[in-house]
């Protein structure tokens, strides 16, 4: 891992070398060479890092104290090659197998959403395959985006191709244009239950959470914020924006409405701050980071 270099870690925890020891890490992968319009998520990382110190340990709303009960901390970066997509991608895959082969549970920092692929890889490797909450404005399953197999809007066709049990994969907030009116159906014809966000709008997505905690059971789950889900009147900072997306309060909703799953490992992708002049997208995506390590399993919660 690279060192975070004089900028400051996520929630400050900790910073450490590696995982060994700890419940939950920290960890930026600072690529975004997966990005198909704006690029700058490889900024991402640092950004919510340097936004988070703001976050306090204990969650108001929920009264969970994952501080109290988990050993975690920043492991800083992955060392990704900025002149190499299939490069990059196996050096995070690598880097994710050593995670988890200490029974640490990553919390991500992207990085574009490409990253989502070796990572569920490392999760695979580990626990066989995995359920999947995918939030997003984009159902990321081309087969290939010019030609290419692997980018940011790809990485759940490839998974499915062996990694996830697609009927327990949710994704929620899907929208705007397509390549083609049916692009969403594909996902259902795998057996994913798809939440456009359409039916999403102007109401609560605690009763849709209760279906989803159904839908995942017991099994290991992987989830993908991809903070383009939210709209971009308060999630501007990123490369990929939607209109009409969903409310913090519903991403909020989403996140806690997770809890009690066994959940495997989380990522916060997309963040990139040169669209984010306020830093308020990066602000969003630490505080998301932090609502994940809330939900994970282990995290008591406070009378
Ligand atoms: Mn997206």
């Amino acid at each position: 891992m690279q060192r975070c270099g004089g900028i400051a870690t996520m929630m400050r925890p900790p910073q450490v070398a590696s995982a060994v020891g700890l419940d939950v890490c920290f960890v930026g992968v600072p690529f975004d060479l997966g990005t198909s319009n704006r690029t700058g998520a490889r900024f991402g990382p640092r950004q919510v890092r340097s936004e988070s110190v703001l976050l306090r340990p204990y969650n108001m709303a929920t009264r969970a104290a994952p501080f109290d009960s988990l050993r975690v901390a920043d492991i800083g970066d992955v060392a990704i090659n900025p002149y190499n997509l299939l490069d990059s991608i196996d050096r995070i895959e690598r880097a994710y197998r050593e995670i988890v082969s200490h029974g640490c549970k990553p919390i991500t920092l992207g990085g574009d959403h490409t990253i989502a692929l070796p990572i569920l890889r490392a999760m695979h490797a580990r626990h066989g395959k995995v359920g999947l909450i995918h939030v997003d404005a984009h159902a990321d399953v081309n087969d290939t985006m010019f030609g290419e197999k692997i980018a940011h809007g790809t990485p759940f066709r490839r998974a499915v191709e062996g990694l996830l049990d697609c009927e327990r994969v949710v994704q929620i907030g899907l929208r705007g244009t397509g390549y083609k009116a049916s692009d969403f159906d594909w996902c259902r014809e795998q057996g994913f239950r798809v939440v456009q966000t359409e039916e999403c709008w102007n109401k609560s997505l605690a009763p849709l959470m209760d279906e989803v905690r159904a839908q995942m059971g017991d099994g290991p789950v992987y989830f993908t914020f991809d903070i383009d889900g939210i709209d971009p009147a308060f999630a501007p900072g990123t490369g990929t924006p939607e209109i009409a997306g969903l409310t913090v309060p519903q991403a909020l909703e989403i996140v806690r409405g997770a809890w009690g799953l066994n959940i495997v490992g989380a990522d916060v992708v997309e963040v990139a701050p040169p669209y984010d002049p306020f830093g308020t997208t990066a602000l969003l995506g630490a505080n998301l980071a932090f609502e994940l390590l809330c939900v994970l399993p282990g995290v008591q919660r406070r009378a």
